[in-house]
């Protein structure tokens, strides 16, 4: 009896060691059902991790175009500025173009109008050679015929040869009959003494049709020379003697478009 009883706890024993073995297994099973879970679960962050590197990637990419695209935008401004600065100037040269354009015109405008003023034989001139002739009835000194000439689109006459130099005599006698007053022509040396020249700065030349004795210069004072009516041959006198003058011009052509001319109005020396 006791043998069996002994036995009998023997068994108990044994049956309490392999229940405890057996809960520890079950905790461990449960262990290992939480840690699947828990690698399952880490395999789902390294697939985000993964996609989450792809996305910063992409993130990145587009950083770089970003900031290639704000470079693009800073050179686009540039250029607007620079495209308003040439819009700007090319607007003023613009306003340049029209102001000159209108400059133009008016001086075209004015040209023409003085053109119908000049000497012509409409305005009472005589033509000679394409040339025309005024002989003025009003007594001034050479610089202010010269300059009443000019303001008419002419100049002094200046004949050059002997056919002019009669043609102005005959116009001259049929405007003042028996008068004894010289007229002045485009002839003096006020540039350099004993040196003659016509208005437009060009030499006497080989003709002349200079009075005995003349040009004489008397006291240093006679620079600019006259027609003398009683001989009408040259002299030269006091340029600042008032006297009666004779114009030329060529219709159409203001004296101030001839390439040779010298304005009339060549460097005085001075006397003294
Ligand atoms: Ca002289
Ligand atoms: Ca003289």
């Amino acid at each position: 009896m006791s043998t069996a009883l002994y036995a009998l706890k023997c068994d108990q024993d044994d049956m309490r060691q392999l229940s405890t073995t057996v809960d520890a297994l079950k905790r461990d099973q449960d262990d290992m059902r939480q840690l699947s879970t828990t690698v399952d679960a880490l395999k789902c962050d390294h697939d985000d991790m993964r996609q989450l590197s792809t996305t910063v990637d992409a993130l990145k990419r587009d950083q770089d175009d970003m900031r290639q695209l704000s470079s693009t935008v800073d050179a686009l401004k540039c250029d607007h500025d620079d495209m308003r600065q040439l819009s700007t100037t090319v607007d003023t040269l613009k306003r340049d173009l029209d102001k000159e354009r209108n400059r133009t015109a008016a001086l075209e405008q004015r040209l023409h109008e003085m053109s119908k003023t000049l000497l012509s034989p409409s305005t009472g001139c005589t033509m000679w050679r394409e040339v025309c002739y005024k002989a003025f009835n009003i007594r001034t000194t050479f610089s202010d015929a010269a300059a009443a000439c000019r303001a008419d689109g002419g100049t002094l006459a200046m004949p050059r040869d002997a056919e002019t130099n009669a043609f102005l005599i005959s116009l001259y006698k049929s405007v003042h009959g028996r008068s004894q007053v010289e007229f002045w022509i485009g002839l003096h040396d006020r540039r350099r003494e004993g040196s003659f020249e016509w208005l437009d700065g060009s030499a006497l030349g080989t003709y002349n049709s200079w009075r005995s004795g003349e040009p004489n210069n008397a006291w240093d004072e006679k620079d600019c020379v006259v027609v003398w009516v009683p001989s009408f041959s040259w002299n030269d006198i006091p340029c600042g003697t008032p006297q009666h003058y004779i114009c030329q011009a060529v219709p159409g052509r203001p004296y101030w478009q001839d390439s040779h001319r010298n304005n009339g109005s060549p460097t005085i020396r001075s006397k003294t």
